[in-house]
């Protein structure tokens, strides 16, 4: 058994959420906060068989859309005067970011 664990943007975790269980795959939401953007975001888990990642990835890649996300980042202004100026920087969120692991054990009592 794999575990796959998919952080996803919150737009489309209700669609994503709705589409795995439908497919009868077994999902935990988890509430997460990305450490670059301070932002929200979504981290499911979801324990597969081997032979079912592929079709899992697939329903995740078919749901999940890149976007654009405008940050403001402050940078020094000429000099080192110490002022510090807020300017916008563009970034594109992925659709998701995927690690797969390996389980040991998987118990369900
Ligand atoms: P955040 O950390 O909030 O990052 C949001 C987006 O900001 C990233 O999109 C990337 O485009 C950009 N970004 C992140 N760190 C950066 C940096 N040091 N310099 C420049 N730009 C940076 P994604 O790469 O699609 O990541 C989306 C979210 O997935 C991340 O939110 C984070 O929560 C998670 N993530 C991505 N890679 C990860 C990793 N290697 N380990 C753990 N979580 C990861």
């Amino acid at each position: 058994m794999k575990l796959v664990i998919a952080i996803v943007q919150d737009d489309d975790a209700a669609d994503l959420l709705d589409i795995l269980t439908e497919n009868g795959f077994r999902v935990t939401k988890l509430a997460t906060t990305g450490g670059f953007l301070k932002s929200g975001n979504t981290t499911l888990m979801i324990g597969v068989d081997e032979e079912k990642i592929k079709e899992v990835m697939g329903l995740i890649e078919d749901t999940c859309k890149t976007r654009e996300q405008v940050v403001t980042s402050p940078s020094p202004m000429a000099g080192s005067t110490g002022v510090y100026i807020p300017y916008p920087v563009e970034v594109e969120v992925g659709g998701a970011t995927i690690f797969v692991v390996d389980v040991d054990q998987f118990v369900r009592f």
